[in-house]
This record gives C-alpha cells, sequence and structure tokens, in this order.
C-alpha cells in the first residue's frame, strides 16, 4: 500500500498520512479503502473541509444517507449532513439540560449509526469544527476483534441469528418523550444480522449496540443479556481507543464493526461543534420481519443505558 500510517491502538484504527482528502487520486482512494476495511477506524488531520468538501469526499465511498428530521436538525446545514452542536442556529450555547442536547446525549451509549435503519450506514465520518479544550472524546471499539476471541461454540451459537434493532428503545432509556411520535414511526424495529462478514475479506464481527433489543426466538431476558454481555466484551477498557479531538480532525469508521460513543463535556462553558456525513451500507443485513416486537425497557434496561448516560444526571438533572 502506498500510503503512510501510523496506528491508533493496538488492535485496529490508524491515522492516514499525508492526504488532503480534497484532492486524492484514484489510486491513492483505493488505498484508502483498503485501509478503511482492513483498520475499521481512520484518522486524517488538518482537514479544515467545508460541507460541501465533506460530502464530496464521503460520496466517494457510496451513497450518503440524508438525516430524519428531528428536533435537532436545522434547515440551515445540507440534508447530507448531521450536525451535532450544542450551539443553536443564532450561534448561542443551548442551555445544559435542553432536550436538544439530551437527544444528542443518546450518543453517549455505545452504538452502531443507523443500526436501527433496515440499511444499516457502512461508514460515518466525522468532522471536529470546534472542539472543547476537554472532554467531548470520541471512543471507538472493534466488535471485530472481540469475535475473533470469541469461543468456537459461541461464535457457533450466535451464527445465523438476527437481532431486533429499535431506535425508540434506545432514546427511551435516555428518557421518555425525547422521541415524539411521529418520528418514532420513521423508526420501527428493524431485524439486523447479529453476525456480518465483511465481504472484502470475510472476516466476521458480531452487530450489537445501544439499539439492539431482542434476538428473535429467544426470551427478551436472555436477548438483553446476550447483547449486554457481548457490547460488554467489545468495550473493556483495553480494547478501547479513545479520540482526542483537534480541529480539523476527520475521523471516519466502519459501523458494520465498529462501536462507538461521544464523551461528555463541559456543555455550559465550551462549544463542541461536529459535522457528520453518514454512508449508506449495501442492502439490509437479514430478511424483513413484518412487525416485529420489543417488549419495554426494564428497570434494569433502564439503569444500564442511564449508568452509561452518568454524567447528564451527576449535575442534578432530570429527565421526564
Ligand atoms: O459526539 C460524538 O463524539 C459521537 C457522535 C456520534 O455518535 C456520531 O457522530 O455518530
Ligand atoms: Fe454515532
Amino acid at each position: 500500500m502506498a500510503i503512510g500510517t501510523n496506528p491508533l491502538h493496538p488492535l485496529f484504527g490508524v491515522e492516514i498520512l499525508g492526504i488532503d482528502v480534497r484532492r486524492v487520486d484514484e489510486a491513492t482512494f483505493a488505498d484508502v479503502v483498503q485501509a478503511f476495511d482492513e483498520h475499521s477506524v481512520l484518522l486524517f488531520r488538518r482537514q479544515p473541509i467545508s460541507d460541501e468538501e465533506q460530502i464530496a469526499f464521503s460520496r466517494r465511498f457510496g451513497p450518503l444517507e440524508t438525516t430524519i428530521r428531528t428536533i435537532i436538525s436545522e434547515a440551515r446545514t445540507p440534508r447530507e449532513i448531521s450536525s451535532l452542536a450544542n450551539v443553536d442556529a443564532e450561534d448561542r450555547l443551548i442551555p445544559h439540560g435542553d432536550t436538544r442536547n439530551l437527544f444528542n446525549a443518546g450518543n453517549q451509549m455505545w452504538h452502531s449509526d443507523s443500526s436501527f435503519k433496515r440499511v444499516p450506514a457502512l461508514a460515518s465520518l466525522l468532522s471536529a469544527r470546534e472542539v472543547p479544550p476537554e472532554g467531548g472524546e470520541t471512543q471507538f471499539a472493534s466488535m471485530r476483534v472481540s469475535y475473533e476471541r470469541l469461543p468456537e461454540a459461541m461464535k457457533r451459537f450466535l451464527e445465523g441469528r438476527v437481532a431486533v434493532h429499535s431506535f425508540a428503545y434506545s432514546r427511551g432509556l435516555v428518557g421518555d418523550g425525547l422521541l415524539p411520535l411521529d418520528h418514532a414511526a420513521q423508526v420501527p424495529p428493524i431485524a439486523q444480522a447479529l453476525v456480518r462478514a465483511n465481504p472484502a475479506h470475510g472476516r466476521k464481527t458480531f452487530y450489537v449496540g445501544s439499539h439492539a433489543c431482542e434476538i428473535l426466538g429467544m426470551p427478551t431476558n436472555d436477548a438483553r443479556t446476550l447483547l449486554r454481555e457481548l457490547l460488554e466484551l467489545a468495550t473493556r477498557p483495553e480494547f478501547v481507543y479513545t479520540h482526542r479531538w483537534q480541529p480539523g480532525d476527520l475521523v471516519m469508521w466502519d459501523n458494520r464493526c465498529v462501536l462507538h460513543r461521544g464523551r461528555p463535556w463541559d456543555e455550559d462553558k465550551y462549544r463542541r461543534v461536529m459535522h457528520r456525513t453518514t454512508v449508506a451500507g449495501d442492502g439490509p443485513t437479514a430478511p424483513d420481519v413484518p412487525a416485529v416486537a420489543v417488549a419495554p425497557a426494564r428497570e434494569t434496561d433502564i439503569a444500564w443505558g442511564r449508568a452509561q448516560l452518568a454524567s447528564l444526571w451527576a449535575a442534578g438533572d432530570t429527565v421526564s
């Protein structure tokens, strides 16, 4: 491979050196794709790109998702951009505890982008426009690395199983009413393969995250215990890469095999403005299942979800 790389973590992730993402020739781009399939997380430093340039680079990997209009999406950004910002349209800090910040706080639970969509995301590209001087890191964990360490009997047990992912379920762990009913109707629960293989090299991964809440044919209790165990296995501290952002960083990750989460920062004090583009996957990972049922979150599910969001409640916030 012709491009230079530096490891980000012993198990996965590399920084790609010497590239301006606005000017990448075909041969170099093929190397970037190969690095993406191999290393799952790519960092490009010093990329002061506009939304249009970010969209143009991202499109080279495939068609982009457009944002579902929610309480936080803004008309002034292109539909291909998800704006994760604690500032409003008038450029003012959004007050602590505001629903818009709480909605984004769902990203502080380990997840894979758009796993709640019938065609889940292939890749996400997150561009740091403004970053706080402390906190606000993004963490990554490779489900593929953990899958490869599973006992063979567990791999056989997981093979061919289908999980259910639901955005309403995961946002419900953050707080009731964060997802208005008409938005929930846009994202009904869907089926996803529990084990996936990367077609480029065949390496398999399990596929879980905060949106995963059932496994077809398995009692809810057992399914949630197993899904949680897999997630906890993948996200053991020594398996996690923590990215400390510098303005101009562009980080790209493979949602097929990587979990990620944002870390808290002092939202009252510091601005954090990140723009994301999301490359759509090439098809569903499991056959459609009509009318998938999701059991309501139990006390233990809510406690587990909220433990991941402890910082939100440490300051005495309440979410109704
Ligand atoms: O805010 C972060 O660091 C993570 C946001 C996130 O989950 C995403 O951009 O997909
Ligand atoms: Fe995300």
